[in-house]
C-alpha cells in the first residue's frame, strides 16, 4: 500500500510544518503546497486511477481524511496566528482614557449669509415677501425692464459676462423688479418684497470691488406710497444694521428706473458723525441706492402708474458687512479662510 504511506508521510510533514509557521503568508503558501490545485495530496489523488476497484474506495478515504486534518490544522493555526497578532496591537496601542479629546471643527455660517439673514429677518417682519431671482438672465430683464434700453449709456457702468449676446450674468438683482411686478395681482393687496442674492460685473476686483458680489433688492407698489414710507423704511434698515442711534440722509443721485433717485447715507457708526477714518472725515458713509419707481417700469409690467406707485431700493451687503465689521478688503469674504471667517461665528 504503497500510496497509503504516502498519504501518512504527507500528514506528518504537514503536520511539523504547520506546527512551525510563524505567519499568515506561511500558513497560506503551506496550504497551497498541500491542498492546492498542484498541492501533494491532490498529486497523490491523481495516482488513483492505476488502483484497483477494491483499492481505489480504501485510498479515497484515506485522502479525504488526510485532507480534512490538515485543512483543521491549517485553520487553527490560522486562528492563533490572528488571535497573537490582535493581542499585540491591542497590547500597542492601549487607550489612554484620560487623554483630552480632538476638537472638532465645525464652520459657520459665512458672514455674508448673516448679514443678509438678518436684514431678511428685518423685513419678513414689516409683512414683506422674500423672492428668490436667477443668476442667468436675459439682457430684456437686466437691462432693457428697467429702462436700461440698447445703447444707453448707463449700461457701461454694468458691464458683466455674457453667455450669449442676449443672455448673461445679471449685474444687479433689479430685474426681480420686473419679474415681480409683472406676476403680482394687485386685488390681494400690496407688492412688498426683498430678494437677495448674487450678482456679477466686469469690475476689476480691488478693496472694494469684486467681480462677483451680493445685493438686496427691495421694492413697494401700492396706492399712496410716498418718499416719506421709503425714508422711514431705510431709517428702520440702517438702526438695525448699525445701531439704535443712526440717522440717514438722502442726496439726490440717478437711477434709470427710478425718480427721483437718491443716494443714501447713513451716520457713521464709529465716531456718531464727528468724522474719523471710516467715514472719511464726513460723519457720512454711503450704504444704498433707491428711489420712487419709474412710472415707465410699471407700465412695462402692465402695471397702472396713475394708480400705483412706489419705491424700490439696491443694497450691497458685503459693504455691509465691511462698514459693520471693519473689514478692509472686500475679497477676504471670497478667500474661504477659516481663520477670517471664524471670527464672525454666532453664539448660540
Ligand atoms: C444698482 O445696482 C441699482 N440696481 C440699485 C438700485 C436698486 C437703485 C433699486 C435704485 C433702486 P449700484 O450700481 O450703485 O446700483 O450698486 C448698488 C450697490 O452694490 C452699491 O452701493 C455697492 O454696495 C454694491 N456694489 C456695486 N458694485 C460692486 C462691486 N463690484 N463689488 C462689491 N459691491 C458692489
Amino acid at each position: 500500500m504503497e500510496m497509503e504511506e504516502k498519504l501518512s508521510a504527507l500528514l506528518e510533514a504537514a503536520k511539523a510544518e504547520v506546527s512551525e509557521a510563524e505567519t499568515l503568508k506561511e500558513v497560506e503558501s503551506l496550504r497551497v503546497k498541500y491542498l492546492g490545485k498542484k498541492g501533494e495530496v491532490t498529486s497523490v489523488l491523481k495516482g488513483m486511477k492505476d488502483l484497483s476497484p477494491e483499492q481505489r474506495p480504501v485510498l479515497g478515504k484515506k485522502a479525504n481524511e488526510v485532507r480534512d486534518e490538515i485543512t483543521a490544522l491549517l485553520s487553527e493555526k490560522r486562528e492563533t496566528l490572528e488571535k497573537e497578532a490582535l493581542e499585540k496591537q491591542l497590547a500597542e496601542e492601549a487607550i489612554d482614557v484620560t487623554l483630552p479629546g480632538k476638537q472638532v471643527t465645525t464652520g459657520q455660517t459665512h458672514v455674508l449669509t448673516q448679514i443678509m439673514e438678518e436684514i431678511e429677518d428685518l423685513f419678513l417682519g414689516m409683512g414683506y415677501q422674500v423672492i428668490e431671482g436667477t443668476e442667468v438672465e436675459t439682457d430684456y430683464y437686466n437691462f432693457e425692464r428697467v429702462n436700461l434700453p440698447q445703447n444707453h449709456p448707463a449700461r457701461d457702468m454694468q458691464d458683466t459676462f455674457y453667455i450669449t449676446s442676449d443672455i448673461l450674468l445679471r449685474t444687479h438683482t433689479s430685474p426681480i423688479q420686473a419679474r415681480t411686478l409683472e406676476q403680482h395681482d394687485f386685488s390681494n393687496g400690496p407688492l412688498k418684497m426683498i430678494s437677495p442674492g448674487k450678482v456679477y460685473r466686469r469690475d476689476t476686483d480691488d478693496a472694494t470691488h469684486s467681480h462677483q458680489f451680493h445685493q438686496i433688492e427691495g421694492m413697494v407698489i401700492d396706492e399712496n406710497i410716498t418718499m416719506a414710507d421709503l425714508k422711514g423704511t431705510l431709517e428702520l434698515l440702517a438702526k438695525k444694521m448699525f445701531g439704535e442711534e443712526r440717522e440717514i440722509r438722502l442726496r439726490p443721485s440717478y437711477f434709470p428706473f427710478t425718480e427721483p433717485s437718491v443716494e443714501v447715507d447713513v451716520s457713521c457708526f464709529k465716531c456718531g458723525g464727528k468724522g474719523c477714518n471710516v467715514c472719511k472725515q464726513t460723519g457720512w458713509i454711503e450704504i444704498l441706492g433707491a428711489g420712487m419707481t419709474h412710472p415707465h417700469v410699471l407700465e412695462m409690467s402692465g402695471v397702472d402708474s396713475k394708480k400705483y406707485g412706489g419705491f424700490a431700493f439696491g443694497l450691497g451687503p458685503d459693504r455691509i458687512a465691511m462698514l459693520k465689521y471693519g473689514v478692509d478688503d472686500i475679497r477676504n469674504f471670497y478667500l474661504n479662510d477659516q481663520r477670517f471667517l471664524e471670527q464672525f461665528k454666532r453664539k448660540g
